[in-house]
């Protein structure tokens, strides 16, 4: 009985630090209409009540296997629902769903009727990725900053790691906070598995991943921490506008700088 109250609590909380992000998502402007998206593996808080509820969807094809989400459930962000919407009320804007034992279908199981995300092809491809590769993360994130979107339409910063360099460069918390860096995916038509598999290639290396001229992807152990990526990734790219607005190229900390904290915290790049 015990452990059921828990997980009540600990799916609430998690779906209370959703809402959270998705308003913060909306007064930072990168959530215009229904842009973006958010997963969440809540597996491990779905308590007997839950897990015994008969679906109110029909099976519903995903496009594809993902082996590693057998008997997986999310919490998503529904299509065509507004983040600031999913902020006040994220039952009526957010679906709940489980994978089918195929593998390849999902179920809505949850009070009100929300297809989830358009993205749901990336969305499960990465969640599927990250199970695959034995990692903790169990959130994705997907958002539309305008500072960092704006500079993936200058094709220089679309090599390999410029985009890393110059970010980091910025500010030590970038350097210090986002380790992996930054990867890029060329442009590929939203929601198709062209992009879903871009963007898992670049997981390989990166957690934090630029969609060029679109948005940017982020995975975390929680969605407090995927957003907080994208954050501190904005601000950097806010310092460099601010500074080439007022009319000079940036310094940026020097490599040597850069190299005494990937020592001092011990960053793996
Ligand atoms: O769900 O942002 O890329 C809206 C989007 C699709
Ligand atoms: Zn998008």
């Amino acid at each position: 009985m015990i452990s059921i109250l828990d997980n009540k609590v600990l799916l609430a909380r998690q779906i209370e630090e959703v809402a959270e992000v998705a308003g913060y998502l909306w007064q930072k402007g990168w959530a215009e209409r229904n842009g973006g998206n958010i997963t969440i593996n809540i597996t491990d808080v779905i308590d007997d009540e839950i897990r015994q509820k008969e679906a109110i969807s029909g099976r519903m094809p995903i496009g594809r296997t993902l082996p590693h989400l057998k008997g997986c459930w999310f919490f998503c962000k529904g299509t065509n629902k507004r983040m600031r919407d999913l902020a006040r009320r994220p039952m009526e804007n957010g679906s709940v769903i489980r994978i089918t034992d195929d593998c390849n279908h999902y179920e809505i199981v949850a009070d009100k009727p929300v297809k989830p995300t358009s993205e749901l092809a990336s969305h499960l491809s990465m969640h599927n990725y990250l199970i695959g590769k034995g990692s903790n993360y169990k959130a994705a994130l997907h958002t539309h900053p305008i500072d960092l979107v704006a500079m993936t339409h200058h094709p220089p910063f679309l090599k390999k790691d410029v985009l890393t360099r110059l970010l980091w460069s910025m500010i030590p918390e970038t350097r210090a906070f986002c380790p992996l860096g930054l990867g890029i995916v060329p442009y590929a038509l939203p929601s198709s598995f062209a992009l879903a598999d871009a963007t898992i290639q670049q997981l390989d290396e990166y957690d934090v991943v630029m969609w060029e001229k679109h948005g940017v992807c982020s995975v975390g152990e929680n969605i407090t921490e995927a957003f907080d990526k994208v954050d501190t990734l904005s601000k950097s790219a806010q310092i460099y506008l601010t500074a080439k607005s007022m009319g000079f190229e940036p310094e940026g900390m020097s490599q040597e700088q850069m190299n005494e904290l990937k020592e001092a915290f011990g960053l793996p790049k």
